[in-house]
């Protein structure tokens, strides 16, 4: 798992700077996009995230997050994401996998009793657990587990694992 947020040059830390400070998130200002209204957290630059889709019947879909963070290692690389639209559905919404820390089978960081990821063959953001999966197992297509492939439940539901998950990151201004 690559960090979401790359240090700036001089110049756009003084982009950055002039949007918002660390710990800001309230100030605003005239001309600047939506998403640059994220935290500048430590001089580091907000990003935005798209996940694209496929099946195995040849349909595609997209989400896009306009705000996607990911916490450093002292966090357990906690993922902030917001701002959702697209035609995947919400993946990552209703508060189930926004701020939570990142849980593997040999490290369970999650909200359940048990460990997430060893339940359902993945690593991932887990709550208790998931409405999305992109880790898990490929079954290559419906499955008749609950839950452990490559779901993302808004589009095709807990047993159905996709063809192909892709989740791209680039600076949000
Ligand atoms: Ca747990």
């Amino acid at each position: 798992m690559r960090h979401s947020c790359v240090p700036l040059p001089r110049l756009a830390r003084r982009g950055c700077d002039r949007l918002l400070r660390p710990g800001d998130r309230r100030r605003r200002l005239d001309g600047v996009p939506e998403a640059a209204q994220a935290p500048c957290e430590g001089g580091l630059l907000p990003h935005e995230m798209r996940v694209d889709l496929t099946d195995y019947e040849g349909n595609a879909t997209w989400a896009k997050y306009g705000l996607f963070h990911l916490g450093d290692a002292s966090t357990k690389y906690r993922l902030q994401v917001g701002r959702y639209n697209g035609t995947a559905g919400d993946g990552f919404g209703g508060g189930r996998h926004n701020g939570h820390p990142f849980t593997t089978h040999d490290n369970d960081n999650d909200a359940a009793d048990a460990n997430c990821a060893a339940r359902y063959r993945g690593a991932w953001w887990y709550d208790k657990c998931h409405i999305s999966n992109l880790n898990g197992f490929s079954y290559e297509g419906e499955h008749e587990t609950y839950a452990d492939g490559i779901e993302w439940q808004p589009w095709r539901g807990y047993r159905y694992s996709l063809k192909t998950a892709a989740m791209m990151i680039r600076p949000a201004f």
